[in-house]
């Protein structure tokens, strides 16, 4: 019902377009005989830029029609499907905005549809009987969300939090006695371990808490600003308050006096102020299943990267912000954050085999290891790929469950899961325990690889898509809020959809079609983006802090002349500049990609050596599909290109402190980092290098595009044109070649973006 609503707009395309086609009707009649020539397809908008300019011969039409309100609608059609004599157009004017059309070719007649009938229209091309057959499963999940505001403006997408602080006093202000109850009823909810917090039940209505709360402000006002909490708790339990609302008079006065300036008359900046004073959060689980999760020896094995990382330093900053906090509140409670992941029997020298273990630089943090089990019961002794996992999860969350309970003796206070897997017994424990429930993906599959919606049947057996993406929809509904890194990867840009949005209408032909899967309007939306730990990644400029005892060791791992089990290749020339990666070595990160573009451009072989970090490089050693074939990928290349002499291949490295001297050392020869995924939901390593003063060209595809500002603070790449890629790359250097302070420039440039 919600998106059936969205396209009967004044403004819509399928009210403006028919004026539009017939005022160039007869170019218009070519474009779509062109367009349903071929029979049944789909296209996408490269596609249908590229027919609407074939079929029009004159250049000056060509222009106008181009440039004018059609070419504008067709730019923007994201795919069209063609079932003759129809073609059906999801258009995407803006940012989450989507309206489908589908225009017959002959009189050029135009229809709004909805997004389920497009989707129909699309799964004709995939399986005819399932898109006609009414009983196929639709989910609306639009048609169940009537209730919660949404934004509507597509700059907004991201901001929730601001956005409900805003809604809320808006609601709020007239009547305080009934629209402030809910209020009043959450304060009086608010307890540890049974023990009330800021107010009691002997104040059961909103005028007596603005009386006790005008009493105490008066009292406490009147004391020295230091005064200790429990020097007048006894005072505040005669007025009903509770212990929560400082550790000091002054700060409780500055409580007391917000929350009766929101009970007065609503602000969002009070509002937003009120609540991040509550005490509501001291015990936090996050999950992060997959790959091996521990704090040394496992970063760049397969499925272990980022997303450790940046769980490792989340954990960290929760727990000094939950002590500052609850200090604050005068409370005195410990809190305790458990990050849960797998345990794996055979760890691999790796410590994710051991059940408990303190975060480092932590006290009151653990990660806590709980086995998958087999059909018969038995823990699953091995690794299994992110792909393969979904079988083990429903168990793996009662399992984990009782020992969460255990641990924390008792519920937890917010759930956050990570990534597809995470996020699904996040979603199944927070709706077990009614537990406020975060979801974080950063990574979803389907934007990765192109028409995994549609075939998942053909990638089912090596990806289980039908598992991952039924997974991700159950997540992203259930869950209260959505932390993301980037705007890009929730609504993408003006010219690309979001990670999140290409969930907003899609469907696996004959499993099922989501004819609202996830709507990007929605506040639970908020961007954080994460960093690079400065203490790690700083500039090579800073001499005196650097790691100078690493350098022997990063000098061999560089430039000695011989294979190891650790590297392959040399570099013959040293004086050239590096240009380097350093990525787990699997299809989408396309490190193999980078190696073929230096190895296809002559003049970029001749300027700068090549070194990358990735992966094993033996395949008998890995257990990984993708990272196997990309393997003996690089091993082709290596041949195929004659490399030897300009490239250094060096296998995962699991050392973060040394890896920021790496970059440092890179830096040094006045190289560049290279970013070349085919797609990346936010990158940390791009973070880390321009941490460094490292220059850095990072993908267009995805969250870098959205942190470099291409020409000034590094560069875009577009990892599907390998050859305008290598080519300017090259120019880089050769420019540096001829001015040497160009290199400077734009190192300088992309520390300054981190800074802001
Ligand atoms: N990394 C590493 N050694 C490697 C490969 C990667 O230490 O061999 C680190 C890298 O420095 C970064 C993280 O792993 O901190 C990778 O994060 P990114 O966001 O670039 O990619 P992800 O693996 O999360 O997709
Ligand atoms: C993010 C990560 O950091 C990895 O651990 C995951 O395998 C990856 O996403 C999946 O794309």
């Amino acid at each position: 019902m919600a998106s059936k609503l969205s396209f009967k707009r004044t403004d819509s395309i399928a009210e403006s377009m028919p004026d539009a086609l017939r005022q160039s009707r007869y170019q218009m009649k070519r474009c779509f005989q062109r367009y349903v020539s071929k029979g049944k397809r789909l296209l996408k908008n490269q596609q249908l830029i590229e027919e609407l300019e074939k079929s029009l011969d004159d250049k000056v039409e060509k222009e106008k029609l181009v440039e004018g309100f059609l070419g504008y609608i067709i730019c923007s059609t994201q795919e069209a499907v063609v079932l003759p004599p129809y073609v059906a157009f999801a258009v995407r004017m803006n940012p989450g905005i989507w309206e489908y059309v589908k225009v017959h070719s002959d009189d050029l007649s135009v229809e709004g549809i909805t997004p389920s009938e497009y989707l129909k229209f699309k799964e004709t091309l995939y399986d005819e009987n399932w898109a006609k057959d009414d009983n196929s499963l639709e989910i609306d999940f639009g048609a169940l969300d009537l209730s919660t505001p949404h934004l509507t403006l597509p700059s907004s997408i991201g901001n929730g939090l601001q956005f409900v602080s805003k809604f809320m006093s808006s609601k709020l202000g007239d009547k305080p006695e009934t629209s402030m109850k809910p209020l009043l009823d959450y304060l009086l909810s608010l307890n540890y371990r049974g023990e009330k917090l800021m107010v009691n039940d002997t104040i059961d209505t909103v005028n007596k808490l603005q009386t006790a709360l005008l009493l105490a402000e008066v009292f406490v006002s009147g004391l020295p600003r230091y005064t200790p909490f429990p020097k007048f708790e006894q005072r505040f339990q005669e007025w009903g308050l509770e212990k929560g609302w400082g550790d000091t008079a002054e700060r409780c006065k500055d409580t007391l006096n917000c929350l009766s300036e929101v009970l007065q008359a609503p602000d969002p900046i009070n509002m937003e102020k009120f609540f991040s004073r509550v005490p509501s959060i001291f015990n936090i689980v996050v999950f992060s299943i997959h790959g091996y999760f521990g704090q040394e020896k496992v970063l760049g094995l397969p499925d272990t990267g980022g997303q450790v990382v940046y769980i490792l330093d989340q954990v960290r900053a929760l727990e000094e912000e939950l002590l500052q906090r609850i200090k604050q509140q005068g409370l005195n409670v410990t809190p305790k954050i458990l990050v849960l992941t797998r345990l794996i029997p055979d760890a691999k020298g790796t410590k994710c085999n051991v059940e408990l273990e303190p975060v480092e630089n932590t006290k009151h943090s653990n990660i806590l290891r709980v086995p998958f089990k087999t059909e018969d019961g038995k823990d699953l002794r091995q690794w299994v790929s992110r792909f393969d996992i979904y079988p083990y999860l429903e168990r793996y969350a009662q399992d984990s469950c009782a020992k969460i309970l255990d641990i924390l003796e008792g519920k937890p206070d917010l759930i956050i899961g990570n990534y597809t897997d995470g996020n699904l017994v996040a979603s199944l424990m927070s709706s077990k325990l009614g537990v406020t429930q975060g979801t974080i993906a950063h990574a979803l599959e389907k934007t990765k690889y192109e028409d995994s919606d549609v075939k998942w049947r053909d990638l089912d057996q090596k990806y289980h898509f039908s598992c991952q993406f039924t997974a991700d929809m159950i997540a992203m509904n259930t869950s209260d809020f959505i932390i993301t890194s980037t705007y890009q990867e929730i609504a993408g840009s003006k010219e690309k959809p979001g990670q999140y949005e290409h969930h907003y209408a899609f469907t696996m032909p004959g499993l099922c079609r989501y004819a609202t899967g996830i709507n990007v309007f929605d506040p639970k939306f908020n961007i954080a983006a994460p960093g690079a730990d400065q203490s790690i990644y700083f500039p090579f400029t800073q001499k005196q802090k650097r790691l100078t005892d690493l350098h022997p060791q990063i000098e061999e791992l560089l430039y000695s002349k011989q294979d190891t089990g650790e590297h392959i290749g040399y570099l013959a020339d040293r004086n050239k500049p590096i240009i380097f990666s350093m990525a787990r070595l699997d299809k989408v990160k396309n490190i193999t990609g980078l190696v073929e573009w230096y190895g296809q451009n002559k003049k970029l072989r001749d300027l700068v050596n090549l070194v990358v970090v990735a992966g094993l490089l033996d395949a008998s050693q890995s257990k990984d599909r993708e990272e196997i074939e990309e393997i003996n990928k690089m091993h082709n290349l290596i041949d195929k290109y004659q490399l030897k002499g300009q490239i250094r291949w060096i296998k995962a490295q699991t050392d973060r402190v040394r890896n920021g001297e790496l970059y440092r050392c890179i830096a040094d020869t006045k190289g560049a980092f290279v970013q070349p995924a085919l797609y990346e939901a936010f990158g940390l390593t791009v973070i880390e290098a321009m941490n460094c003063g490292l220059t850095t060209f990072a993908t267009n595809q995805g969250g870098p595009a959205e942190i470099i500002v291409d020409g000034v603070s590094g560069f875009h790449i577009n990892p599907m044109n390998g050859r305008e890629t290598s080519n300017k790359i090259a120019d880089f250097f050769q420019k540096c070649k001829e001015d040497p302070s160009y290199w400077n420039k734009v190192s300088t440039a992309g520390l300054q973006r981190i800074y802001e």
